[in-house]
């Protein structure tokens, strides 16, 4: 194992807490805009349907201190942004772009960096030398929904390396390996170099994994880049792209694979392999 080996799910729930606080809780779209109707509304149907859960299934004494103690674990590793972007997520998201007639979103998960190093059109992620993994060009272009170019739009990408780790989230791996913010050409074309990422298993040694193994449930999500595509005057795009045979394309933990999100590489001349993607951005 690399010095990736020693991550362990409290340091990065811990990295993950702090991100969402800076980046999110903040925000226009954080907590205290939310108006006094609809947490009004929302919290009491949730609660509501926590009794309906008890009462329908008898819920113990018991069950209802392990859960006491398993939600108090849950902040103390700092693994709320992971529980909810793996279980609660993918329906937000769902409800946000039920209405997008472009490419298809899905979730963000808690491992978006904001600001990544500025790339050209046709670029390399920033790896370690020798960096592992079967290298893979990724290329395409970005118009909006009608087809229009859209010159100088943007494509943030951030994957996990061949160890299935991300850089800030995990020791002992470079401040931006494998994350850019690569600006597309005159014509909204972009070529990115990288690796093809490994499947993904969320930390195992945190509360989530003590559900995850409590419940019998299995902790992986297929391979995965993550993208945030976006250009003036249009919708951002958040998404990620899988890999067509990955053993867990049909039962990601974090249920955010769509069918429209699955590549297909082909090997390419030098070893590695190559795939092209558009993405088609909706109007404001
Ligand atoms: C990930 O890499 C991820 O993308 C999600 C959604 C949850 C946990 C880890
Ligand atoms: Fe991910």
């Amino acid at each position: 194992a690399s010095q990736a080996g020693t991550a362990t799910a409290a340091a990065s729930g811990a990295a993950a807490t702090q991100r969402f606080v800076t980046d999110k809780s903040d925000k226009p779209s954080g907590a205290a805009t939310v108006g006094k109707e609809r947490v009004d509304l929302l919290a009491r149907e949730v609660i509501e349907a926590v009794h309906a859960t008890i009462r329908e299934h008898k819920v113990t004494y018991a069950e209802y201190n392990a859960l006491k103690a398993w939600l108090i674990k849950v902040g103390a590793d700092g693994e709320w942004p992971l529980f909810l972007d793996v279980w609660i997520e993918h329906a937000v998201e769902e409800v946000a772009n039920e209405n997008r007639s472009g490419s298809k979103g899905t979730i963000e998960g808690p491992y978006y960096v904001p600001d990544a190093p500025r790339l050209p059109a046709e670029a390399a992620l920033p790896m370690r030398e020798g960096e592992a993994g079967v290298p893979l060009v990724f290329r395409g272009t970005v118009t909006g929904a009608d087809g229009t170019p859209l010159p100088s739009a943007t494509v943030e990408i951030w994957q996990a390396d061949d160890a299935g780790y991300y850089s800030q989230f995990a020791p002992g791996i470079p401040e931006w390996n494998l994350r850019g913010t690569v600006v597309a050409g005159e014509s909204g074309e972009f070529a990115i170099s990288t690796i093809e990422p490994a499947p993904y298993q969320i930390p195992t040694d945190g509360a989530c994994g003590e559900l995850i193994a409590a419940a019998g449930w299995h902790a992986w999500r297929p391979a995965h880049l993550h993208l945030i595509v976006s250009a003036p005057g249009y919708r951002t795009l958040t998404t990620q792209l899988y890999f067509r045979g990955d053993t867990h394309i049909g039962d990601d933990i974090a249920s955010a694979v769509k069918p429209e999100l699955i590549l297909d590489p082909v090997a390419s001349a030098g070893g590695g392999r190559e795939v092209g993607y558009d993405f088609a951005l909706d109007r404001e």
